[in-house]
């Protein structure tokens, strides 16, 4: 029951019990969306990595199907570690993954359906073949992983990336092939930094350039820009460059680390993530893995771990300068009960409670329009100098600012003992404005275990002429949030010990000295998405 579950969550997606991380090779077959991803069958620990697997009709609810990959060959033993599918013409899918052997060596393994008749795709078959990637020729055999999706260049070959490290620093080696079986190094990496250690999970796609729609990994197209992924720091950080498919080069526009660059898919806990193209609706998808934030005693005592983000659209944006993330439109059919206001004021100082829907399981939309900007907060010198989480730690909710902190609190109590804050804080800087977006977590549970840092990003609007937007998804122990249309993503895992299903609350604040309106406010609550086991369905029959 709930009482005794308080933190599983109602329209992510989640196993029946133990533990999960990163998603795999995500894609779209034959009119079904297929999850693969990195699971322990045995415990709420990492450990005995297998590919689960689930498929789904429309991103929301989904089946779990038996496991696609176990690790019981010599080249996976000791795990089914993560990698990535790839259609090959014809629609063929293959899924190329790193093994973990029989030395724990990692090495890149092949594997193809057993029927490609079926469009369930219940079964894979290993390579005879594998491993088809081994860490010889002076490669860390303990930093060599995570296949990205494919794509084929000019010449015909397929080309891949894998995660690496040497001395110490990541890069992405690159690896070409006719027929997937037979793979051939690189000499020259697709992109590394001295500035980072060991990169997981890769990715490297193109995004259209001025468009409203995503693109094909294999795509030529030359109104494209590139981005390069990787997950580093406990964070999934990305550059935008341009990709000659000729020569393989790829010269970027910032780099990792640089200074006065930090773009994030999302602010807060969101790693191991990956992308697919999905042709049915023409458009690029995210999935991430949702770590806990609370202890694995925790995680032991409540049989399970770790969710995903709810998938993700990705777009660049118009100044082609970053990505913008949108929840997937699907999640809308989960909307029930509807409260809204328009043009309401929210004096310096003021709590609105907003109230109708089930604020433990919600979607709530605002936006801020702001008339006293002027009186900003004279505060900010140079952004890039400036570590937005350490600002939003510095001035948290309760802060007395002059434009902001106005937001919404959720997962609040009755009292306020317990409360998410998700807010905005403008600072005038030189001639400019800068609008910080805070997802302050200090105060989200009286229980001293969870890991209650606070989280924070710069959004790259001009607050003098657009709205200021949020858009919060609520689902009992996540919180994932975007801000400014989709420019700057916090997602918070969150552990509240009141403010529980019909206990929690959902306010709108503003302690800023200053007056700001309620442009606009839509909170829905959200119904409860069918995620089910296959095999408990075949049971019944
Ligand atoms: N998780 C996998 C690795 C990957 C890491 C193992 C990232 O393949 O590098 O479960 O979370």
């Amino acid at each position: 029951s709930s009482e005794q579950q308080p933190y599983r969550t109602a329209y992510h997606f989640q196993p029946p019990k133990n533990w999960m991380n990163d998603p795999n090779g995500p894609m779209y077959y034959k009119g079904i969306y297929h999850l693969f991803y990195q699971y322990n069958p045995y415990a709420a620990v990492w450990g005995n990595i297998s590919w689960a697997h689930s498929i789904s009709y429309d991103l929301v609810n989904w089946i779990h199907l038996d496991h696609a990959l176990n690790p019981e060959d010599p080249s996976d033993i000791n795990g089914c570690w993560s990698g990535s599918t790839t259609l090959l013409p014809g629609e063929k899918p293959v899924i190329l993954y790193t093994g973990s052997d029989t030395k724990n060596q990692q090495v890149q393994n092949l594997a193809v359906p057993k029927n490609l008749s079926d469009p369930l795709l219940m079964e894979w078959v290993k390579s005879s073949h594998n491993p088809v990637m081994a860490p010889i020729d002076g490669l860390d055999p303990d930093n060599f992983r995570d296949p990205t999706t494919a794509w084929q260049g000019p010449d015909g070959l397929w080309r891949v990336l894998i995660g690496n490290q040497m001395n110490g620093h990541g890069r992405a080696l690159l690896y070409r092939s006719k027929d997937f079986v037979t793979w051939s190094r690189s000499m020259v990496p697709l992109h590394s930094s001295n500035k980072t250690g060991m990169w997981e999970c890769p990715d490297f796609y193109p995004v259209a350039i001025d468009g409203k729609y995503g693109v094909e990994t294999s795509s030529m197209d030359e109104v494209t820009k590139h981005v390069l992924k990787a997950s580093f720091n406990n964070h999934d950080y990305y550059i935008l460059g341009n990709y000659t498919p000729t020569t393989d080069e790829f010269s970027v526009d910032t780099d990792f680390m640089d200074s006065g660059s930090d773009l994030r898919y999302d602010y807060g806990q969101f790693y191991a993530s990956k992308s697919f193209f999905d042709s049915s609706k023409k458009r690029r998808i995210l999935w991430s893995w949702i770590q806990e934030s609370e202890n694995a005693t925790d995680d032991i005592k409540k049989g399970w771990s770790g969710l995903q983000s709810i998938p993700r659209t990705i777009l660049l944006s118009e100044s082609g300068k970053q990505l913008i993330q949108w929840p997937v439109e699907e999640i809308e059919q989960l909307r029930a009960e509807n409260v809204s206001l328009q043009s309401k004021e929210l004096k310096g100082g003021s709590l609105l409670e907003v109230s109708g829907i089930t604020a433990s399981q919600a979607d709530i939309e605002v936006s801020f329009d702001l008339s006293n900007i002027n009186e900003a907060e004279p505060e900010l010198m140079d952004p890039s100098w400036i570590d937005p989480q350490i600002l939003c730690s510095q001035k948290p909710a309760s802060f007395r600012g002059n434009v902001g902190p106005f937001g919404i609190l959720v997962l609040a109590s009755k009292d306020l003992t317990e409360r998410t804050a998700i807010f905005f804080h403008i600072f005038r800087s030189h001639d400019k404005y800068v609008v910080l977006m805070c997802s302050d977590k200090s105060r989200s549970s009286l229980r001293e275990g969870p890991n209650k840092v606070s989280y924070g990003a710069f959004i790259d609007i001009d607050p003098q002429i657009e709205k200021i937007s949020l858009r919060s998804l609520i689902d009992h122990s996540i919180v994932e949030s975007f801000g400014g249309e989709g420019k700057a993503c916090i997602t918070a895992r969150v552990y509240p010990m009141l403010a529980i299903d019909k206990q929690a609350y959902l306010y709108a604040f503003n302690n800023g000295k200053f007056d700001v309106t309620i442009a606009s406010l839509n909170a829905w609550s959200m119904k409860k998405a069918h995620i089910a086991s296959a095999s408990r369905r075949r049971k019944l029959h």
